[in-house]
């Protein structure tokens, strides 16, 4: 039985394109400096943000931490959502490596922090107080639901970063999902934050690896911090190759993701047994929420699993589904077949 895997578009496998170039890449050490594979990536990421520079490194994880160790110190604070995977997923690293103090604001059901309120949690020169040194932000928005977040409110956040002399850094994790889901140039659209990480290998295809961008500055401090990290991954150019045709070759097509997407929840709305609002659904994450008296969320995707289909229960009534490279628009009709079977 063909698997349909809809846990996460982490799941995706290298495109033969990828397996060619991975095997063919020239490479370096790339501690030195010396991996043109790595290095060739790392220009044309830095050129598709329309940043200075940018480092590869081995997840989405370390590339939201070093970027916040870059822009903090110990002890200073960051105004980041309380719905953010930096927050939520990753260990807590922001205090348990970096030593930062996560401030918290809820994050409103479209992913974005309520201005006025990022404004009232900037701290003011006290003793008492730690120092307010960054703004996060996350783009696509995973737990809101996959939402874009648009260039208008990036550049208001912007403003009241630089009206206080702060930074902000973007987990760009899908941002190009977030610039085809809106229009626009991923550029334009991280263009108000001071540094963006974004990952290869999640709707990208690549097995391996995120990238950080930012100024000249920055990037070298994130070098430093990288390689703090145990991240120095001397011929790395065997999975930058695959990033490189990631970029080349993987972002337009995510699109036929977001479709799939749509055709997924609008599907998925007609059923008895699960409450979603498809109109929600901009990007290719679909979050639906089961009613069902009797099946908690881990028993649909335990009956859904012996049929071949797997999503993920993200809580006690809460399933997630995401759309990717090797999810076709038929899959998404088996998939509604078999959802409607187990949950009669
Ligand atoms: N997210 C994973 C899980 O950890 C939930 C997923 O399947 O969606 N930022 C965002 C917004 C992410 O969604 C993720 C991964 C990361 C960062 C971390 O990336 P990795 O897994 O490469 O460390």
């Amino acid at each position: 039985m063909r698997i349909i895997d809809l846990r996460s578009d982490t799941v995706t496998q290298p495109t033969p394109s990828m397996r060619k170039a991975l095997a063919e890449a020239e490479v370096g050490d790339d501690v030195f400096g010396e991996d043109v594979t790595v290095n060739r990536l790392e220009k044309m990421a830095a050129e598709r943000m329309g940043k200075e520079a940018a480092l590869f490194v081995a997840s989405g994880t370390m590339a939201n931490i070093v970027s916040q160790m870059s822009h903090c110190g110990r002890g200073d604070e960051m105004i980041i959502g309380d719905q953010s995977h930096i927050f939520f997923y990753e260990q807590g690293g922001s205090a348990a490596i970096g030593g930062i103090h996560p401030r918290t604001l809820p994050n409103q059901p479209d992913g974005t922090l309520p201005i006025q309120e990022i404004e009232a949690a900037i701290r003011p020169a006290d003793i008492h107080f730690p120092k307010t040194r960054l703004i996060v932000l996350e783009n696509t928005h995973n737990r809101c639901g996959g939402a874009p977040i648009g260039i208008k409110y990036m550049k208001a956040v912007r403003d009241v970063a630089r009206a206080h002399g702060l930074a902000v850094h973007v987990d760009g994790a899908r941002i190009f999902n977030a610039a085809i889901s809106l229009g626009v140039d991923a550029r334009d659209l991280v263009a108000p934050a001071d540094s963006v990480g974004f990952c290869l290998s999640k709707g990208l295809a690549a097995p391996v690896g995120s990238v950080v961008c930012g100024t000249d500055d920055f990037i070298l401090e994130a070098r430093r911090i990288r390689k703090m990290l145990g991240g120095g991954m001397r011929q790395a150019g065997i999975l930058a190759a695959a990033g490189i045709v990631s970029l080349n070759e993987m972002i337009d097509r995510l699109a036929e993701d977001h479709a799939n997407a749509q055709l997924l929840a609008w599907g998925l709305a007609d059923m008895s047994g699960l409450s979603i609002q498809p109109e929600r659904v901009k990007t290719n994450m679909v979050y639906v929420e089961v009613t069902h008296t009797d099946m908690p969320s881990t028993a649909l995707a335990k009956k859904l699993e012996t049929e071949g289909v797997r999503l993920l229960p993200v809580g006690p009534n809460k399933l997630r589904a995401v759309t990717h490279y090797h999810v076709t628009s038929d899959d998404i009709g088996v998939v509604l077949n078999r959802m409607s079977k187990a949950l009669n």
